[in-house]
């Protein structure tokens, strides 16, 4: 059902008689914030960038299913554990939900958890990070989540019609995750004193990991210019990061807790928190597979994938037999 992206495959943007016209429809068309739909021409290069980004975030929502995944049988309580099972299964079905989205766009979710596999393909840094102490978990919901809500909110506006419509539902699930992960750390900054201080350590530790999760800076941003042309994108990745600044900034203090970052001050004339520079070389040695996680994240998706063969085998066996079984009924009739 999702396969049927059967015009998208020229090679070049330009290649065939009549794809400049075409060129200048699909351009118009986004111009006039409609929407390109599956069976709309596409440029090729648009086609690949958008099954470049869906496919990392069907993969960031996957394997940021492990490092909350760490805390399940050691939640504090019944009610932690329930929503912190509830928000791991909502990542499932967010990566469920973009897998689909790329499909509508030729490739096979084979192919796109191959990549993921052999690690040729990318997803998140900030899931490359141990989740060592319960505070982490209420971190991920406040920074993590609300990163990913101050870039996925623009998205539901994206040029591709089944990305934006799957990032409405992602978005609001993920809403409800940040204030799950601020209550815990309101919870823990109201506790005792080693409560506050373990969410001070997971603060420290996770902010600039936060910070990088909106990409490289504008000046390094390869794909960036072609995604704000094409409304994948409709900003960039500073002015993103600089709006979760802004945002998170006053709710830490309003925790009781310090940013690690001594360069953090408002600059009352523009009202924007200036912030640091981030540690670019960490961004890099994380991205090129030295983060302190990478190895184990790939380590347990493919065992994972290992250990779920018999599952797929069986239903597609049962599914086999039944259609045999349809197909003797059929023919008896
Ligand atoms: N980590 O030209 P740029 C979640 C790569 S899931 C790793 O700026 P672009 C959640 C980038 O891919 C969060 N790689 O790229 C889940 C490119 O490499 P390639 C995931 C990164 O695409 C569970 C290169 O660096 N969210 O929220 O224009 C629990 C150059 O970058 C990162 C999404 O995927 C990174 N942080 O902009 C809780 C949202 N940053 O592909 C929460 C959708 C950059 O050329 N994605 N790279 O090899 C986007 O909005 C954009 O793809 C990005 C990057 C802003 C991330």
């Amino acid at each position: 059902m999702y396969t049927q992206a059967l015009n998208t495959k020229d090679t070049s943007d330009t290649s065939r008689p009549g794809d400049s016209a075409r060129l200048a429809v699909f351009q118009a068309t986004i111009d006039a914030e409609d929407k390109i739909e599956a069976n709309d021409w596409m440029p090729e290069a648009y086609r690949r960038t958008l099954v470049r980004q869906i496919s990392q975030h069907a993969h960031s929502e996957v394997i940021g299913m492990q490092p909350e995944g760490n805390w399940l049988t050691r939640a504090p309580s019944l009610r932690r554990k329930a929503a912190l099972l509830a928000k791991i299964q909502d990542e499932a079905g967010h990566g469920l939900y973009l897998y689909a989205a790329a499909e509508t766009l030729g490739v096979r979710r084979e192919e796109l958890y191959a990549q993921l596999l052999s690690g040729k393909a990318k997803y998140s840094s900030i899931f490359n990070y141990p989740t060592e102490t319960w505070a982490d978990i209420g971190v991920i919901g406040w920074l993590v989540d609300g990163a990913a809500i101050m870039n996925q909110i623009p998205l539901c506006r994206c040029s591709y019609g089944p990305y934006a419509r799957a990032m409405i539902r992602v978005c609001k699930e993920e809403s409800f995750h940040q204030r799950q992960g601020y209550e815990i750390m309101l919870t823990l900054c109201r506790g005792t004193a080693a409560q506050k201080a373990m969410a001070q350590d997971a603060l420290n530790r996770w902010w600039w990991p936060a910070l990088m999760m909106f990409g490289p800076s504008d000046t390094d941003s390869i794909h960036s210019a072609d995604s704000v042309r094409w409304k994948i994108k409709r900003f960039s990745n500073d002015e993103l990061r600089q709006r979760f600044i802004d945002a998170t900034v006053p709710q830490g203090l309003h925790l009781g807790l310090t940013f690690p970052d001594p360069a953090l001050r408002l600059d009352e004339a523009s009202g924007h928190w200036q912030h640091g520079e981030i540690d670019w070389a960490e961004f890099k040695r994380v991205l090129a597979g030295g983060g302190p996680m990478n190895a184990q994240r790939l380590a347990h998706r493919r065992q994972t994938e290992d250990d779920g063969a018999w599952v797929r085998e069986a239903a597609l066996a049962f599914a086999e037999k039944r259609r045999q079984a349809k197909v003797t009924r059929v023919a008896a009739e």
